[in-house]
């Protein structure tokens, strides 16, 4: 070859590779994410302290606090507390324990929410425990416990949604598999570590009333009278009123090693896959279909369904867990942001204005943790660095984080939930942090995502 070819060869040689280095993608720098994350926290935590403080949770936006019932459960506060552990915020998690170690008290004569509370506070109240051994958490839980137990006094087993703390009178037995199905984790670790069978035994026997109530084609629908046990909404789908049923057969059945949980997840995942899931052209999804005949009603999949992700990876479904994880972040990527509920034939959010909000939700986040923890794929990095870089855009406030009306036009609403500072913030943290911060594979996570451990 002439020398002066050879030289142009050379160069554009050069050339050609040093634009395939800019072109691709640097990695990601997990240490300055998870720091980012945590000042994340930090800012969102101190506008509830500082506007909010003993309320339940934060209106950002108004600079105010908001309580759920007549008096305050320091809601944020416990559910936050394991958050701030995990992330090495120890002055701040010592004296957040120490506040709701001597001022909690469940000795109130006002109904609340039995699922909610179970999730929020006797979760969080366990994990920290667990966390600290700070045995004064776990006498309130068990306080709890015991102001919770009348609700699963009903004629079928299956509890009523509302207790009152003080008396034990309970109410409204219209419920759904999601609000029954999701307090054995929590009831179950307290029946371990107390002693006490009956916090198992009897959330375990309502859990079975309804899936012993499932159709013949082994799904269950959306509401249910607790007191006949009749369906009163046949419609069947991972989202809101269903959702956690599934994640706690399976995740009752890891924690407790109970045979029972384990066979009734098994065939429950069967009839899901059957009737759920649904190959487009877009992915793969799982809609809406009839619990008695399998038929398909709606097309429509949302930020909370984005649980199941995470789910079929813990179950060892890694290949469906990565498809549908892929088919969530194309529903967050629509508008930068996941809508409440989403029209995967049409591509478009649910034809509802009510559907276009998004509340903080962590599902997304939940299933790129657990996708990371167990594949190692930097895929699952770049999406947390799209959800935390998009929340910030779109949802961070001077004081705090702000829920969204709506995800097409991005006006903000006045409420930041407990759960984004037990949750959202805590499986982004845990997604860039070292895998040393907590041991995936020696916990559980309740649907709140407090770690729950094999302690007994
Ligand atoms: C949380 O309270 C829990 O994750 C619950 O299971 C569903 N809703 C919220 C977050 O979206």
């Amino acid at each position: 070859m002439h020398s002066s070819s050879f030289l142009k060869l050379f160069l554009l040689t050069i050339l050609c590779s040093s634009f395939t280095v800019a072109q691709q993608k640097a990695p990601l720098d997990k240490n300055r994410m998870a720091a980012e994350v945590r000042a994340e926290f930090l800012h969102s935590w101190n506008a509830y302290k500082q506007y909010a403080w003993r309320a339940d949770g934060l209106r950002p936006l108004s600079k105010s606090g908001y309580r759920w019932y007549d008096v305050s459960l320091f809601m944020t506060a416990l559910d936050a507390l394991d958050t701030m552990i995990l992330m090495g915020l120890k002055e701040e998690a010592d004296s957040t324990r120490e506040f709701i170690a001597t001022n909690l008290s469940f000795d109130h004569d006002m109904y609340v929410k039995n699922f909610e509370i179970t999730i929020r506070l006797l979760g969080g109240l366990l994990s920290s425990y667990q966390l600290t051994g700070d045995a004064r958490l776990l006498a309130l839980a068990d306080d709890l416990g015991t102001r919770l137990m009348p609700v699963f006094k009903t004629p079928t087993g299956i509890p009523y949604v509302d207790v009152n703390l003080k008396t034990g009178a309970i109410r409204n037995p219209k419920t759904n598999p999601g609000e029954v199905g999701t307090i054995l984790l929590e009831f179950g670790t307290l029946s371990k570590l107390t002693g006490k069978r009956e916090y198992y035994d009897i959330p375990k026997r309502a859990v079975m009333e309804v899936y012993r109530r499932r159709s013949a084609i082994g799904l269950v629908g959306t509401w249910i009278d607790a007191n006949t046990g009749e369906w009163l909404d046949p419609d069947s789908h991972l989202s809101a009123c269903i959702d956690s049923y599934y994640e706690y057969l399976l995740k009752c059945a890891i924690l407790f090693d109970d045979k029972d949980l384990r066979q009734m997840w098994d065939s429950s995942i069967v009839a899901v896959k059957k009737y759920l899931a649904h190959e487009t052209p877009t992915g793969l999804w799982f809609g809406h279909a009839d619990m008695n005949t399998g038929k398909r009603t709606k097309t429509w999949f949302g930020a909370l369904d984005a649980f199941f992700p995470a789910v079929l990876a813990l179950s060892g479904d890694i290949k469906t867990a990565k498809r549908l994880q892929e088919s969530c972040f194309k529903m967050w990527n629509k508008h930068g942001i996941e809508p409440e509920q989403f029209d995967y034939i049409r591509r478009e959010v649910a034809p509802d204005p009510k559907w276009e909000r998004y509340f903080l939700n962590p599902e997304i986040m939940e299933s790129a943790y657990y996708l990371y923890r167990l594949t190692g794929e930097p895929r699952y990095l770049e999406m947390g660095a799209t959800f935390l870089k998009n929340l910030k855009r779109y949802c961070r406030v001077d004081t705090g984080y702000a829920e969204l009306a709506s995800v097409v036009t991005k006006e903000r609403t006045d409420r930041m939930e407990s759960y984004f500072l037990a949750e959202t913030l805590k499986y982004l943290y845990l997604l860039f942090a070292p895998g040393e911060t907590l041991d995936f594979k020696s916990i559980v996570f309740n649907t709140e995502a407090h770690p729950l451990r094999r302690s007994w």
